[in-house]
Formats: C-alpha cells, sequence, structure tokens
C-alpha cells in the first residue's frame, strides 16, 4: 500500500502510527502541500494528506481511511465494538481532527509551513491568538478527560489516542510545550503514547528534519 503525504502532517502521523500499531506495511510517498504528483491527486480528490492506494482503491482522509483498514483488517482492533467505548473514540477522533489540529495548526502553518516551506507570510496574528485564546481551553479540557488507565478510551490503545496525541507533535514544533505543573495528566499520557514503537521513529526522523528547517 502507498500512503501519500508529509510526516509533519498530524493527519499523516495518525495514519501512520495506525498502521504501525495494526502491523501493516506501506510505502511512504512523500508529498507536500499543493502537490502535483499524479498518483496523490488522483488519490486525493481535494489534495490533501493523508490518501492511500492499496492496489489500486484509492482514498483519501486519515479517518475514512483507518475505517476502511479497521474493516480489512480487524485485529487488533483499535476502534472498539462495544458501543459506547465506539461512541467515544469517534468523538474523540472527530474533536482531534477538526478542533485540536485546527487550532495547533494555524499556529504551525502561519510560523512554520508558510514562510520556510511555502516561502510566503505566515498570519502571525491568527497563530498567536489559536496560542493564547483557543488552545488553553482545549488543554483544559483534554486533561479533564484523561482517564487514570492512561489511555482515552477504556483500557487499552484505540486510534483516539493516536489521533489527539497527533496535533500535540506540531504544537512542539512551535515551541508549544505541555507544562507538566499545570497539565499533568496530558504530559504523562502523550509522553507514553509518543514513545510507543508506532510513533517514536517517525516522530524522531521529524524532529530532525524540522531542526534543519528552522535552522535554515
Ligand atoms: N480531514 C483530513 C484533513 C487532511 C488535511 O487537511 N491535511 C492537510 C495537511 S495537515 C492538507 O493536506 N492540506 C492541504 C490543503 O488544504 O490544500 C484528514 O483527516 O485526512
Amino acid at each position: 500500500m502507498i500512503v501519500y503525504g508529509s510526516i509533519v502532517s498530524p493527519f499523516v502521523r495518525k495514519l501512520i502510527a495506525y498502521l504501525g500499531e495494526k502491523g501493516l506495511a506501506f510505502e511512504l510517498k512523500g508529498v507536500g502541500i499543493g502537490d502535483p504528483d499524479p498518483g496523490f491527486r488522483a488519490a486525493s480528490p481535494l489534495g490533501k494528506m493523508p490518501a492511500i492506494d492499496d492496489d489500486g482503491y484509492l482514498l483519501a482522509d486519515s479517518s475514512a481511511i483507518i475505517h476502511y483498514l479497521e474493516a480489512k483488517h480487524p485485529e487488533p482492533a483499535l476502534i472498539p465494538a462495544d458501543p459506547a467505548e465506539r461512541g467515544q473514540v469517534i468523538w474523540w477522533d472527530e474533536f482531534a481532527d477538526t478542533v485540536f489540529a485546527a487550532c495547533g495548526g494555524k499556529m504551525f502553518f502561519n510560523r512554520i509551513v508558510a514562510p520556510k516551506f511555502l516561502q510566503r507570510e505566515g498570519d502571525l496574528a491568527a497563530a498567536a491568538e489559536a496560542e493564547t485564546v483557543e488552545l488553553p481551553k482545549l488543554l483544559d479540557y483534554l486533561e479533564s478527560a484523561i482517564p487514570d488507565s492512561g489511555f482515552l478510551v477504556g483500557d487499552r490503545l484505540t486510534i483516539a489516542d493516536l489521533a489527539v496525541v497527533s496535533p500535540l507533535v506540531n504544537l512542539r514544533h512551535c515551541g508549544s510545550c505541555i507544562d507538566a505543573a499545570t497539565h499533568p495528566r496530558i504530559a504523562k499520557w502523550s509522553e507514553a503514547i509518543l514513545a510507543r514503537p508506532s510513533m517514536a521513529p517517525w516522530v524522531a526522523k521529524e524532529e530532525r528534519m524540522m531542526a534543519k528547517v528552522l535552522a535554515a
């Protein structure tokens, strides 16, 4: 299976971690924003990453891809069968993709992607507002919702953990780290999820790449 995307995208990071947890082989084909690669364009009607080509089956959107793969490879289950748990997992995936990643994206895009990758100025006022007005509320909510189990839903890993932890990496690239004094649950939970073999090597690779980009 080919995965189109860049490892600095929170949606691609979520999918890569999912594939690692499931033990599914893939080839990552690096594409950037607005990439004209014909394979990527065919797989992603809106030109957004990630997208896949699974032996000719083309699909875009991290959640759509994960649901497709979960139906194809049910074990180990990362989307619970239990109705109440499944509802919670989808809630967290939605929270991550639409609200949390959007907030982090305003910071990451305007401070890093625009100036460093697209050679244009970012909207620094929008980034500052996201960091000072939106982000604190989202972090306080997340802090209040992480159970003692150390997993967002139930007592085991689900896509909820992979989805919600992913935007935190982009926040870190922007110098916005979780303060263990004010958000101890997020600090402990995110450290454990990001240390998993499905995530740690990719995040390390990404951090090496970002260090070069930021130094340039
Ligand atoms: N809901 C989509 C979001 C994908 C998305 O917005 N990806 C961004 C990169 S982080 C992108 O490709 N943006 C390019 C664009 O909007 O043109 C998913 O979960 O895959």
